[in-house]
């Protein structure tokens, strides 16, 4: 095998220091009618400790995978609710950042309509008010208001008349201007996302987070943030667990990191499609392979159907075989550059920024002998701030988080988005 004699080099050669490493919304009633208290249920043990219940590989380790993010650009970010997964996603611009566990309210399914009707409204909005003291205790730690209703939902009002003419103009008129819109019409108001608690459906139609989460979220948005709720659906999402892919990888590779597998580069038999070598083992490509399949990706059939499409691309694979091919990082690189985004092509203190967790790179190892390793970009950086790469390096090693920046040169630099 290739990658035997190239590991096996780079035992030698290495030379570098690694590091192992209802709301309460009062859902349009006033102020001061009965609120119940929230609850003081705790998340069930389906919830994963960085929050949202993660379909895909070693479900065994999910309640150990936590990450924070840093401090996101100002203005750039914005929020998605699935609320049939109970999944709210941070991204900073189009980049998924963060995933947390939502509550919603006693009615959950279907938009918003009347006040009163316990729903939580699906559509497009903004965030209108951010408060962070003095809230009624149902709150939580944070409230941030949505701009609900929408200007929709004022035309949906006023043709099925629920609203007369001059309410829909009154909300029409603060859309207009960019201010909260009346919020004590038929339509409901009030709708939040807050803290108290995500166990369970317990608020009147607002969205609710943990508190440690509210307090994170609170501060990467701003009063005009915009929220997208949808009733069943995260955008780039393969497996449909609410968790947009990009950080399915993240996380996937976080759990193969807690997972450890022992290198080990013998040739395994393995099943086609969905093949896999034992939980146990791996050379560096099965870390990507695991981290990819927990968002619902192939990388075996993707690369071997590739390879059978594409013959003049693997001129050195004489007769293709499902168990191997996809192993080989001379054949993965081949695949990744006609699929995925490719963002530059080496690492730098000045380019290290755009290295995301959850990005793929490709590394030369031996000095000028081409790609032959491949991790992935974790949440977390050494102490001059680079970021730790979750890999699996060679004889002796487990796959875990390392310090391979800047002294292993990066050759190719991929985030998982489709070209
Ligand atoms: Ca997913």
């Amino acid at each position: 095998m290739i990658e035997l004699a190239f590991f096996a080099l780079r035992t030698t050669w290495m030379v570098v220091s690694l590091v192992a490493t209802g709301a309460w919304q009062p859902a349009g009633r006033l102020a001061a009618a009965p609120q119940p208290a929230p609850p003081q249920a705790r998340p069930p043990a389906t919830f994963i400790a960085h929050g949202v219940k993660d379909k895909g590989i070693f479900s065994a380790f999910d309640a150990k995978i936590n990450y924070s993010i840093p401090a996101l650009p100002r203005g750039e970010t914005r929020l998605h609710v699935n609320k049939k997964a109970r999944v709210l996603v941070l991204y900073d611009r189009a980049i998924p950042r963060k995933t947390y566990p939502i509550a919603l309210g006693f009615a959950p399914v279907g938009h918003k309509v009347r006040q009163g009707d316990g729903k939580t409204p699906e559509g497009s909005y903004t965030i209108c008010e951010k408060l962070e003291k003095n809230l009624a205790p149902q709150y939580g730690a944070r409230s941030l208001r949505l701009s609900y209703p929408g200007l929709v939902d004022a035309k949906t009002g006023l043709a099925s008349k629920l609203i007369d003419q001059p309410t829909f103009e009154r909300l029409r008129d603060a859309h207009a201007k960019g201010v909260m819109p009346p919020q004590t019409t038929a339509l409901g108001g009030s709708i939040r996302i807050h803290g108290g608690g995500a166990a369970t459906d317990w608020t009147l139609g607002c969205i609710a987070l943990r508190d440690p989460d509210v307090i994170e979220l609170s501060d990467r948005v701003q009063v005009g943030t915009p929220v997208v709720v949808h009733a069943d659906k995260t955008p780039d999402d393969t497996d449909g667990d609410g968790i947009p892919d990009l950080l399915d990888v993240l996380l996937g590779a976080l759990k193969a990191a807690a997972n450890g597998a022992k290198y080990d580069g013998r040739y395994f038999a393995v099943k086609y499609p969905g093949g896999d070598v034992p939980d146990g083992f791996g050379v560096c490509t099965d870390v990507i392979i695991r981290a990819v399949r927990n968002a619902g990706i192939d990388l075996q059939k993707e690369i071997v159907n590739h390879i059978r499409n594409n013959r003049r691309l693997y001129p050195w694979i004489v007769k293709p075989d499902t168990n191997i091919d996809h192993r080989r990082v001379r054949n993965m690189i081949v695949y990744f550059l006609a699929t995925y985004l490719l963002l530059d092509k080496g690492y730098t203190t000045a380019n290290r920024d755009t290295y995301l967790p959850g990005d793929v790179i490709f590394m030369d190892t031996l000095p000028k002998a081409g790609p032959d390793h491949v991790g992935v970009i974790s949440e977390e950086r050494d102490a001059a701030g680079d970021p730790l790469v979750i890999n699996n390096w060679t004889d002796g090693y487990t796959t875990r988080k390392m310090a391979l920046l800047p002294s292993i040169p990066v050759t190719h630099h991929f985030r998982l988005i489709r070209k």
